[in-house]
């Protein structure tokens, strides 16, 4: 059986990333694949209660010790993870290491310093960006209701991401409808799946 795929989709605040990967898990559902969501932070975790905390402003924290609180929320998630892809589930997930550090450079951190605690962490087989211009989210609701989510620091953020971007990223031009970007997430994510499949039949050959 082919291990399941690692889909990663990452952008700023208000891209449109939630929503994408509830229609991605939702259509990968419906043409029988065994999916399943994954979402950082995951703020059900103790360590995740600390970061809602946190981002909601009900608690002060170093700089340093949030982005490790966020590095440790998704090394508590691994062996479930990798238990999952191991069982042919392929996951949709919902911001990665990636964020970790693009928020974390923006705010001043030093670049090398915060990929440190992410290393060795299971590594997407896609990643999508969501490309949408700072103004543009700031028009969307509910912009500005948690820390972080405040013009200059978006900006900051964008450009990090950008500097991280290799040349395997999908970039998907957030600006466009649901349904547009849906249907190139979707098309490109099954072309991954097939390739998966395509990949452990010769290794079964061999
Ligand atoms: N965020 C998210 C980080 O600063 N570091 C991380 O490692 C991750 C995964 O948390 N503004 C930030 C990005 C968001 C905020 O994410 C909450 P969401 O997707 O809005 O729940
Ligand atoms: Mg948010």
């Amino acid at each position: 059986m082919a291990r399941g795929r690692f889909i990663l989709l990452e952008g700023c605040d208000r891209a449109g990333k939630s929503t994408q990967c509830a229609k991605l898990v939702a259509a990968l559902q419906d043409k029988g694949h065994a999916v399943e969501l994954c979402k950082f932070p995951d703020r059900t975790t103790t360590i995740g209660q600390m970061i809602h905390a946190y981002l909601t402003n009900a608690k002060e924290l170093d700089d340093k010790a949030i982005h490790l609180l966020f590095s440790a929320n998704r090394w508590e998630a691994m062996q479930q993870m990798k238990r999952k892809l191991r069982a042919g589930t392929h996951l949709i997930v919902d911001r990665y290491a990636y964020s970790g550090v693009a928020f974390s450079t923006a705010k001043g951190l030093d670049l090398t310093w915060c990929k440190n605690p992410d290393r060795g962490l299971v590594r997407p087989d896609l990643t999508f960006f969501l490309d949408l211009p700072t103004v543009e989210a700031e028009k969307r609701g509910g912009f500005g209701e948690e820390r972080y989510e405040n013009r200059e620091l978006q900006e900051k953020v964008r450009e990090v991401f950008l500097q991280l971007k290799s040349k395997e990223w999908v970039m998907i031009d957030a600006r466009h409808s649901v349904p547009t970007m849906h249907h190139e997430i979707l098309k490109v994510t099954e072309d991954k799946i097939r390739e998966g499949e395509r990949d452990a039949e010769f290794a079964e050959e061999d």
